[in-house]
């Protein structure tokens, strides 16, 4: 099921509500009919006069309730069916004219590739540590309240990567670190036990995430768009086979078919607006491998930012991201 604060939710809910009223009238009269018609139960026939066996008893039909028949299931059919399309057009026809962050998911066999369109620079947020990057003096700045267990900092910049240790004041200025908006950088900040205890993160124009190994990393409360693509057969790319897969956000109860050939790809879009790392899974049939073609994606605070932007979203503790219907439902 999906969680609370997506549009789906409130769908599950309703169509819940009308399949047991429906479940309750239909079985209601299939155990009164059982009841009142078995045998042994001599039928009550004062007001029956010349029915026959194999007979329709066309002089004894009642037309308001035969419509019915008709009428009410169709009514409650298109009113489900309009209720189900509103949800669709909260996915599919998304404003994006407005801000939007834009990210291109390409599927191959048996793994999700998530390329940036553009940069995020994000941090975890309550961690009682926080990371300066000052690109105007190079200088990298970690800062741990006392209370936290820091030990030692991870610091990654395009391919390299060093390990420097927290020097237990509250403060470690590191100078001469070249931070460049065009590599992919990061600073972990790790307990004497190697947990890690903070992340701070850019992620440059271009990067690509794939999974297993990487989530997909989004921020929360912007519009997210996805752009899905499933490349056609490229003999000179032996990833491109041209086969079907479909991205699952099961928590959040979205999916999108990426389609071979369909050149602008296929789309969907959302609004996160809680942290959190929740599944993905492909969900079409993609080859041997496909029950492995699974990952994460990673709802983070923008640098300096937090998740607590009040959306209008029914806001449900530990869930999850609402899907877009122009007003940020
Ligand atoms: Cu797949």
């Amino acid at each position: 099921m999906p969680a609370e604060d997506t549009v789906f939710y409130v769908l599950y809910d309703k169509f819940m509500f009308w399949s047991i009223l429906v479940a309750i009238f239909t079985f209601g009269w299939l155990f009164t009919a059982i009841l009142r018609y078995r045998d042994g139960v001599e039928p009550d026939t004062t007001d029956i006069d010349h029915i026959e066996v194999g007979a329709f008893p066309v002089d004894r039909h009642n037309t308001p309730l035969e419509l019915m028949f008709y009428l009410l299931p169709t009514v409650l059919v298109v009113w489900l069916t309009v209720m189900a399309l509103g949800s669709n057009s909260a996915v599919w026809n998304f404003d994006e004219e407005g801000e939007t962050f834009d990210i291109t998911v390409n599927a191959y066999q048996w793994y999700f590739e998530f390329v940036y369109e553009e940069s995020l620079t994000w941090e975890d947020t309550d961690t009682g540590i926080e990371v300066v990057w000052d690109s105007a003096t190079s200088s990298l700045q970690v800062t741990a309240d006392p209370t936290t267990a820091a030990s030692s900092i991870e610091v990654k910049i395009g391919a390299l990567e060093s390990e420097l240790f927290f020097n237990g004041t509250d403060i470690r200025a590191l100078t001469n670190t070249e931070y460049s908006p065009y590599q992919h950088n990061h600073v972990k900040v790790y307990d004497a036990d190697g947990v890690l205890l903070h992340t701070w993160e850019h992620i440059p124009i271009g990067h690509k995430l794939i999974t297993p190994s990487n989530p997909m990393i989004i921020p929360c409360d912007e519009v997210i768009i996805a752009n899905m693509h499933s490349l056609p057969v490229d003999p000179s790319d032996t990833r491109n086979v041209g086969v079907q897969h479909a991205f699952w956000l099961p928590e959040w109860g979205m999916k999108e078919d990426f389609v071979p050939g369909l050149e602008s790809g296929t789309t969907i879009g959302f609004i996160p607006d809680d942290t959190g790392t929740f599944p993905i899974r492909c969900a079409e049939y993609c080859g041997m491998q496909h029950s492995i073609m699974t990952g994460e994606v990673m709802v983070v605070a923008r640098e300096g930012m937090t998740c607590d932007l009040d959306t209008g979203v029914k806001k449900s503790g530990s869930s999850s991201a609402s899907n877009y219907d122009g007003g940020g439902m």
